[in-house]
């Protein structure tokens, strides 16, 4: 198949391309390298030492003779372009990952509000509409978030995506099926919030293909092919807005920073390893829906656990310690989550759990590139609100310390 991936010189854009090219597909990466241009913003790097995406192409050719294609394009800036590049490369399917896609980044200011909905939102409708001018008739498969659901205990399992209703109406109860009410926790998780309408609308108007993968937090750095060479190493986001939870504890770990449990921990989150996020694309590749059909929507996510859990599982790990800090976002201290995940397991997903030894792997990447990491830009600073900001008291070196109420 000719696929095009979108953002694919991201955390599991990158992975998920050689993974395809290993597959024998021809493998085409669209990304305006704008991570790369928030890393500088923010004045941080990747904890692994990233080569340019040329170059990793390049590396990737030479070690195992199959070409990588990439294409410097802004898929929310230029629509003619990204009209003209369907046209011209008239791909099988699309995979979408080109979103600004950091909680905390959305949060930081009006600017960084305004840069995600516009970058997110008109990137994913700047697609759909050139797929439906351009006639190609692409899967789409767009990388969504567990997220949109919210994270309020429901008592009951979180389907995919849809959810049987009854309305009463003047001659009785009818049933319908809805898009699972959304309640994003963030200006990020709003947009795709939105992506999702935009997706029923063009499924059902114009014909479109779509999956999205209600995706959860994904953890882990290496993928087989990421092993095959230093210069394909993946990228490992440890800062206070990009890092994510389980990550950050783990390179917390390894240079000796207490693990930064939001509030209590109380907080349940799904998970799923990185070798898998790429393995269940390879597995929705397979499940294109037929013309006509509603948005396929699966979980991705592999299993749930709660912060403080985390944070104690890496604690016994390595012997660090756990620090309770204020929370700067606004969210529930305590939740439950559970997670209906059938239709991957159906499709032969063998799941990688936390047992598996991939933690210890973790950290030890994480030991070894220990020099790169900037200290001071471990604390999650961007506050929900500018009250939950400023409540973050910070020591010397910029660290979150504890509520100055
Ligand atoms: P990432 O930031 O590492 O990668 C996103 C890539 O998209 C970057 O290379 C960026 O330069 C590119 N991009 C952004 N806007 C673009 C635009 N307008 N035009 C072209 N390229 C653009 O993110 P990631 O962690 O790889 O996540 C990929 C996708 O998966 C995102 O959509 C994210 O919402 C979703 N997701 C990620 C996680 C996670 O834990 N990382 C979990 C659930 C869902
Ligand atoms: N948290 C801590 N300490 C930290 C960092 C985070 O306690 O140092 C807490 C947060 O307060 C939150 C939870 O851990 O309760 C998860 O935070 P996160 O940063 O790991 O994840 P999140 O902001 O939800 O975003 C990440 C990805 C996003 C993706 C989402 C999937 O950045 O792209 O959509 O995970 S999900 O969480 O399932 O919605």
């Amino acid at each position: 198949m000719r696929i095009a991936v979108l953002g694919g010189d991201g955390f599991v854009g990158w992975p998920t391309c050689l993974h395809l090219s290993e597959l024998g597909h021809e493998v085409h990466i669209v990304d305006n390298l704008s991570r790369r241009w928030i890393d500088t913003e923010l004045g941080v790097q990747s904890l692994t030492p990233m080569d340019s995406i040329q170059e990793r192409c390049r590396i990737w050719h030479e070690v195992t003779g199959r070409r990588l294609h990439f294409h410097l394009l802004d898929l929310a800036e230029d629509y003619e372009r990204v009209k003209h590049w369907l046209a011209e490369h008239k791909p099988d399917a699309v995979i979408h990952f080109a979103e600004q896609r950091a909680a905390p980044y959305s949060m930081k200011s009006d600017r960084h509000k305004t840069y995600t909905v516009d970058n997110n939102v008109r990137a994913t409708h700047n697609l759909l509409a050139a797929l439906v001018e351009t006639g190609i008739d692409a899967h789409l498969i767009h990388l969504g978030t567990m997220g949109v659901y919210g994270y309020s205990s429901v008592g009951a399992p979180i389907p995919e995506g849809y959810l049987d209703v009854e309305i009463d109406t003047p001659s009785g109860k009818k049933a319908q099926e809805i898009l699972y009410p959304t309640r994003p926790g963030s200006v990020y998780h709003m947009t795709k919030s939105l992506d999702q309408i935009l997706f029923q609308f063009y499924a059902q108007n114009d014909g479109l293909r779509i999956t999205d993968l209600h995706q959860g937090i994904v953890w882990g750095t290496h993928t087989d092919q990421t092993r095959r060479h230093e210069q394909l190493i993946n990228r490992f986001d440890y800062d206070g807005d990009y890092g994510t939870v389980l990550n950050r504890f783990l390179i917390q770990a390894a240079i000796g920073h207490p693990l930064t449990v939001h509030g209590t921990g109380g907080q349940t989150r799904a998970f799923i390893h990185i070798q898998d996020s790429v393995r269940c694309i390879e597995l929705a590749l397979g499940e294109a829906p037929k013309q006509g059909d509603r948005v396929r929507i699966f979980n991705q996510m592999t299993e749930t656990h709660r912060v403080r859990d985390l944070a104690e599982l890496v604690a016994r790990l390595s012997g660090a310690k756990v620090a309770n800090l204020p929370n700067p976002r606004k969210e529930a201290a305590e939740n439950d989550l559970i997670v209906k995940n059938d239709q991957f397991r159906a499709l032969g997903l063998d799941p990688i759990t936390l047992q598996d030894g991939l933690l210890e792997e973790v950290v030890e990447v994480a030991r070894k590139y220990a020099h790169r990491v900037d200290r001071s830009r471990v604390p999650a600073v961007s506050g929900w609100t500018r009250e939950l900001g400023a409540a973050v008291e910070r020591d010397p070196e910029g660290r979150a310390l504890r509520s100055a109420s």
